[in-house]
């Protein structure tokens, strides 16, 4: 599938000399992750070494992936670039725009009439600039890049958050916006600001019920959605070892949950494996060859505190399966706790869904010890109670797991397989019930659980588990069962019991797949064409976005003042909006209407303050960039967690909101927001937050003078002619705050490649 063994081979080269002059730089050891930094350096290595959570550093990725809902804006972007061909080996693939209903055969052929114009675009874009493409029901991303793509040492850039799920194979693979991507197709520089270490040691086994998933619910559990941010987690010691290279990926997915910039362990026998049974052995014996460079130098992991900023110790054999949810990821309960939970609580105990699946549990594995409890349900007389669906990773994964049977056993308990696609993941979900508001509980093995994800019901009590616990869960019908002590009545009325669940990391025959979905790009792709219809409702060309004025910004009305928390979900909800992904200015409809409006307690219910009448937010935003007035958006802490969907920035961006000013940033949406030209601001004091009320006009000033590490001044007037005035601050490097003047970073790109 065209991985590029030359580039690997590039980088491998690259390897060793850099990783000796940044231990000499840093004149210490080096964990894993700063190898792989340093390694990818854009320029030679600095004159002193770099400061943790401080230093912006120019990288050079070696790949670049984007799926389809998030690649339509990357490609509209990187269309006005001007180049030719990209820069560095990329692919699209197409999971997104599924929607679940019936089932794989039926929901796939309907997502192929459905999205034709958006998927036409997507391959002949490919196909004009080199781009592998990855058809519709070939698989989920980020599974299709383990398989494929990932490997010991590198470094990817992916416009989805869980592109961190490589760093199960060892790479250094960053969830970014589409115009970071944009950025690095077009040959540019990739910037970061050089994290911290966050170093997790695994010691014991995992065994029983407890999986990899385990293990990151659990860190979740400790840091909290907030916890990683800045950070990349290394995992490493004992346990680590033994954890297969699809259960590693699960465990480094899910760090997008807790803001890690990625997670990532070595280079082990586990990874040697996996790439050995993935065909690709030649890279095996590549990295066979380096070793020492891709793990940590031995003496960080056995004095780890001198080289993390954190360490964190999970002993595997005490680790008990856990349940994190609802309405946040981070909520982790074990299961011998969770029963007195869900009553304590008054969660509805009726399990009406399970569903297995998304880009963080859909591996051979991962099926396997699922289905493993669904063979043990068929012979003690047991059926799922619940609906229960199961989404395979890709089409090798489906394919090899119809061929042993695995497919066949989920269907005769009652599941549903649905297409290899993100699914209702995402909120491409016809959910089957009779009351889509009823108070209810789903339970997945998915990574995300904010409110309406999955079928926009706000009442969805969504918990997130392993897929053996969603299995058993999902079989027993309650939120209560808790399979490693309970009996289960069976279609004889006798009492059973599930044994704990086996898989096999890798099938024994060996993976097999007819056609796997990849379409090559052209050679030469000038000849090929690109029609966007101008009248098309999916599809829209991008206009550059204005340069600033050159002056404060004065008089902005406030436009919503967002409480607590507002994911990219909130901001840009996705399910049905996902159609528009194309389509800036029809997407932009969606903008804010999940977020709480802090005045009313209400969503989509903002003060227009030329009427004094509530509008929906987008409607009122509207309304002020009509007469040419600016507008500022407030919130709360982690503003903008989640996804990198850029239409979060750019939407605001789109309808003449000029600042969005909050009590912290998730790290790619404040990105986001920089390279779209908006102005990302913080509280100096977060308790001045208090301070902004409904009808404010909101001045800002110290533009003239934007410069680093300087904060700027925001000026309240409210409506009885108080004025109140304090501090806010910004992370804008100089480079950054050129894109800010000159009114969005590609407006720079443009220029430096069209002249
Ligand atoms: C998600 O899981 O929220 C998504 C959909 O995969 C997003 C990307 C998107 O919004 O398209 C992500 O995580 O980045
Ligand atoms: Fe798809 Fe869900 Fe993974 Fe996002 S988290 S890539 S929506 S499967």
């Amino acid at each position: 599938m065209a991985f590029d063994l030359s580039m690997i081979q590039a980088t491998y080269d690259r390897m060793g000399a850099r990783i000796s002059a940044a231990r000499q730089l840093t004149g210490r050891h080096l964990t894993f992750t700063e190898k792989i930094l340093y390694s990818h350096l854009w320029a030679d290595l600095p004159s002193a070494a770099y400061q943790r959570g401080t230093s912006y550093v120019d990288f050079a990725p070696d790949r670049v992936a984007m799926q389809d809902a998030t690649a339509q804006m990357a490609l509209l972007q990187f269309m006005q670039a001007g180049r030719k061909q990209v820069a560095v080996p990329s692919t699209v693939h197409c999971d997104h725009l599924i929607l679940a209903d019936t089932g794989a055969a039926a929901d796939l052929a309907s997502a192929l009439d459905k999205n034709k114009e958006v998927y036409d675009f997507l391959a002949s874009v490919s196909n004009k600039y080199g781009i592998g493409f990855w058809k519709p029901g070939a698989g989920i991303i980020h599974q299709v890049i383990l398989e494929n793509y990932a490997f010991p040492g590198g470094m990817m850039i992916g416009t989805d958050s869980h592109t961190v799920n490589a760093g199960g194979l060892g790479m250094v693979a960053i969830g970014v916006g589409g115009a970071d991507a944009c950025d690095v197709m077009a040959g540019l520089p990739w910037e970061l600001k050089f994290p911290k270490l966050i170093g997790i040691k695994l010691t014991g086994s995992l065994s029983g019920w407890t999986s990899a998933k385990d293990v990151i619910l659990k860190v979740a559990g400790i840091l909290t959605v907030k916890g990683g941010t800045g950070a990349i987690l290394e995992y490493f010691g004992p346990g680590a070892d033994a954890i297969s290279c699809t259960g590693k990926g699960t465990i480094c997915n899910m760090g997008a949950e807790i803001g890690a910039t990625t997670s990532l362990f070595s280079y082990d026998q586990k990874m040697s494996d996996y790439l050995r049974g993935t065909d690709r052995t030649e890279i095996a014996e590549m990295a066979d060859k380096i070793k020492d460079h891709l793990a940590g130098d031995p003496e960080v992991y056995t004095d780890p505190d001198k080289y993390f900023d954190q360490v964190i110790e999970i002993n595997l054999s005490e680790l008990e399966p856990h349940i994190n949810g609802p309405f946040t990821p981070d909520n982790a309960i074990p299961i011998s706790a969770f029963a007195a939970a869900v009553r304590e609580n008054n969660w509805p105990e009726k399990l009406e869904v399970g569903l297995i699946g998304s880009c963080t549990n859909s591996s051979y594995e991962d099926l396997t010890r699922s289905a493993s409890l669904a063979q043990q349900a068929l012979e003690k007389g047991l059926k799922s109670v619940a609906e229960f669906t199961i989404t395979p990773g890709s089409e090798q994964v489906r394919f090899t797991a119809e061929r042993d049977g695995i497919l066949d056993t989920f269907e005769k308990i009652g599941g549903v397989v649905l297409a290899n696609a993100c699914g209702p993941c995402i909120g491409q979900w016809a959910r089957h019930t009779d009351d889509p508001t009823r108070k209810n509980s789903i339970i997945t093995s998915f990574n995300r659980n904010f409110a309406k994800r999955n079928d926009g019901n706000p009442n969805t009590h969504a918990f997130v588990a392993s897929p053996e616990i969603v299995t058993a869960m999902a079989i027993s019908g309650s939120l209560c069962f808790n399979p490693l002590t309970d009996y289960l009545s069976n279609d004889k009325g006798i009492q059973v019991k599930f044994e704990e669940p086996k898989g096999l990391e890798m099938p024994l025959k060996g993976f097999e797949v007819k056609d796997a979905g990849y379409q090559a790009p052209a050679e030469d792709g000038n000849q090929v064409n690109i029609v966007v219809d101008p009248n098309s409702n999916r599809l829209q060309l991008l206009d550059p976005f204005s340069a600033w004025e050159g002056t404060d910004l004065n008089n902005l009305k406030l436009l919503i003042k967002a409480k607590g928390k507002c994911t990219t979900d909130h901001i840009s909800m996705a399910g049905p909006w996902l159609k528009f992904r194309g389509h800036l200015d029809n997407i932009s409809d969606n903008m804010l209407i999940g977020a709480v409006n802090a005045f009313n307690d209400k969503t989509d219910s903002v003060k227009n303050q030329l009427t004094g009448e509530y509008g929906s937010v987008p409607q009122v935003q509207r309304a002020y960039k009509k007469v040419g007035i600016g507008s500022v958006v407030v919130g709360d802490e982690n503003y903008g967690e989640g996804s990198s969907r850029e239409h979060a920035a750019m939407e605001p961006r789109h309808l003449g909101v000029r600042a969005i000013l909050v009590k912290s940033f998730a790290r790619i949406h404040e990105t986001n927001l920089k390279k779209q030209g908006m102005l990302a601001i913080t509280f100096a004091d977060p308790a001045d937050y208090s301070k902004i009320q409904e009808d404010d006009k909101i001045s800002i000033s110290g533009l003239t003078t934007f410069a680093e590490n300087t904060p700027l001044t925001v000026t309240l007037e409210h409506q009885d002619g108080a004025i109140d005035s304090f501090q806010v601050n910004h992370t804008y490097n100089n480079q950054q705050i050129e894109w800010f003047k000159a009114g969005g970073a590609l407006n720079i790109i443009r220029k430096q490649m069209i002249g």
